[in-house]
């Protein structure tokens, strides 16, 4: 018995213990650490820690979270959890509106001190555009739409179409793709063009702001037939050629490829090809070419420049529209003409300033111009003495020639490709060189003369002192002397 008795309490101890933890007789002392966002116009989301067991005392078995509308403090809603959730997501609240939240943890005996007020505002919702409409054409939707509410708050628009419909032909190598268009906060309208006659397309505009996309008015709908019997001598323009390309194949040419229209609504003859320098806006400088084949190389260009390429299809007495443009620039080239304006001016007998302007056709950009000069002309260009400056220098001082000397000069300019023809020669005279007295050479003659005029003055007074037969050999070597 007394061995059973020892048995009892150890068990009556352990269940004691066991129903002190789990059904405590205190609630928490401190509600736990609470962060909220809000992720969508109708939600809130709410994170928490987990209460260390110091501010548990005890298992925490729920929480509770209180919210309400700001604008309605009275109403205050209460959602309970279980014990182990760390993380919760209100939903269908009212956008654009600001919600207060607390939140407090509870243990079987009940709710420790909820947290602070937390306030959140929903995210703004941004209403989808009104009056989505779209105006077919047999290769174009003109799309048109009024703002959405609240639109002072957008950034701009965004408008997205793709075929809606593919089956008509294998999905393999045609998956729709979605094309996405950026548009500006005033934009109304937009022009899609190079679509297929007569299919389906789905395109969506929508609004959106610095943080988010606002929701999408959608319009789904089929571009139109084409009239009349496909390749009949009356019917609707070829389509313009796809994937026009440009690749310079030297500084005067340029290959062009194309392909065919994505779709072939009429027999198409051949190509037209239309060619004009970049930014021109006169039409006498636009070449037309044509074609038969899906190529061309456009010849005569002049070098170094942009030009803006674009193709049409031509059918039985009637011709497409033009393609959008491809620009293209030709390979650069050595300067076609020689530096401009050369001039000379001797600075000295011994100095002149070398000043020269670009060349009008530089077919590049000039890396390098060469001074050549010489004192006879008659001389090979490659016995001439040379000087080289960066493309960057329009002037040079030529050092260290004669004076009283006829130079003979001339310049020109080099690309990366090579050098350029030289201007014509120009010559200077350059001046005698001019001697100047030196002050320390003319002082020490000064001195000397005077030095010599002393000296016969003593001699003369030496020679007056002394015998009057020996004074005039004396004055003799006094000027020896
Ligand atoms: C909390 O526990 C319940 C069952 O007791 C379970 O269904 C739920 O997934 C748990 N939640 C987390 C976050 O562990
Ligand atoms: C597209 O529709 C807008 C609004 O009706 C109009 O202003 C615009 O000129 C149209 N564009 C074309 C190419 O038809
Ligand atoms: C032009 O260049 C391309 C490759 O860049 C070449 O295939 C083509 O034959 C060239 N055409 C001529 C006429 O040189
Ligand atoms: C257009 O280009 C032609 C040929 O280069 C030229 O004679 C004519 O003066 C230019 N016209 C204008 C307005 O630049
Ligand atoms: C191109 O086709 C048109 C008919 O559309 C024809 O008049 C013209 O002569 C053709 N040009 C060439 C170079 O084949
Ligand atoms: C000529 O002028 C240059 C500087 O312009 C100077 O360096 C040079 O010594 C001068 N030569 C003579 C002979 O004065
Ligand atoms: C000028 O150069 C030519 C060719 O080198 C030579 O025949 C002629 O003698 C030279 N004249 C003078 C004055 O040096
Ligand atoms: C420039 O002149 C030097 C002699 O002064 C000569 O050796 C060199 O070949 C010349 N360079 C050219 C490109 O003529
Ligand atoms: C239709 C709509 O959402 N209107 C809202 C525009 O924005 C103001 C202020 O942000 C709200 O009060 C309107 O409810």
């Amino acid at each position: 018995k007394r061995y059973g008795g020892t048995w009892q309490r150890c068990l009556f101890t352990l269940g004691l213990s066991w129903l002190v933890s789990s059904f405590p007789l205190v609630v928490p002392s401190a509600p736990p650490q609470l962060s909220v966002a809000s992720t969508s116009p109708t939600d809130i989301r709410l994170v928490w820690q987990p209460l260390t067991s110091q501010h548990s005392r005890g298992a925490v078995t729920r929480y509770r979270v209180d919210y309400s509308a700001l604008d309605q403090k009275d109403t205050v809603f209460s959602v309970e959890l279980r014990g182990n959730e760390t993380q919760f997501t209100l939903r269908e609240l009212r956008p654009n509106q600001v919600y207060r939240l607390r939140i407090a943890a509870g243990t079987a005996v009940g709710f420790g001190v909820p947290s602070e007020w937390v306030q959140q505002q929903t995210v703004v919702l941004i209403f989808a555009p009104s009056e989505l409409k779209v105006r077919t054409r047999v290769t174009t939707l003109n799309v048109t739409w009024q703002p959405s509410p609240n639109h002072t708050l957008v950034s701009g628009y965004k408008l997205s179409y793709r075929e809606a419909e593919t089956d008509r032909f294998t999905t393999r190598d045609r998956t729709p793709h979605t094309h996405t268009i950026r548009l500006r906060k005033k934009a109304r309208h937009h022009l899609l063009t190079g679509l297929v006659p007569d299919r389906q397309y789905e395109v969506r505009v929508w609004a959106f702001d610095k943080q988010k996309d606002g929701a999408a008015a959608v319009w789904k709908g089929r571009t139109d037939k084409i009239h009349g019997r496909p390749s009949g001598p009356s019917s609707s323009p070829p389509l313009p050629p796809s994937s026009v390309q440009a690749t310079a194949n030297s500084s005067t040419s340029v290959w062009l490829r194309w392909e065919k229209p994505r779709f072939i609504n009429v027999r198409i003859i051949n190509y037209t090809v239309r060619c004009s320098p970049a930014g021109t806006t006169n039409a006498s400088l636009v070449s037309y070419y044509t074609s038969s084949s899906l190529e061309i190389l456009l010849r005569g260009l002049r070098p170094f420049t942009h030009y803006e390429l674009a193709v049409r299809s031509n059918g039985v007495n009637i011709a497409g529209p033009f393609s959008g443009t491809v620009v293209e620039a030709t390979l650069p080239d050595r300067p076609s003409t020689p530096p401009e304006e050369l001039q000379l001016r001797a600075l000295n007998s011994s100095s002149v300033l070398v000043s020269w302007r670009p060349p009008l056709e530089p077919n590049g950009i000039i890396v390098s111009y060469r001074i050549l000069y010489t004192v006879n002309l008659s001389k090979p260009e490659d016995e001439w003495r040379n000087l080289s400056e960066d493309g960057g220098i329009f002037s040079v001082e030529v050092r260290g020639l004669s004076g009283g000397t006829r130079y003979f000069f001339k310049v020109g300019a080099s690309t990366k490709v090579g050098s350029g023809p030289f201007s014509p020669v120009v010559d200077v005279q350059t001046p005698l060189p001019t001697y100047e007295l030196d002050i320390h050479a003319v002082t020490g003659i000064i001195v000397g003369v005077c030095l010599g005029l002393i000296c016969i003055l003593l001699c003369m007074c030496f020679s007056f002192r002394n015998s009057k037969p020996r004074s005039v050999f004396t004055l003799y070597a006094c000027f020896l002397f």
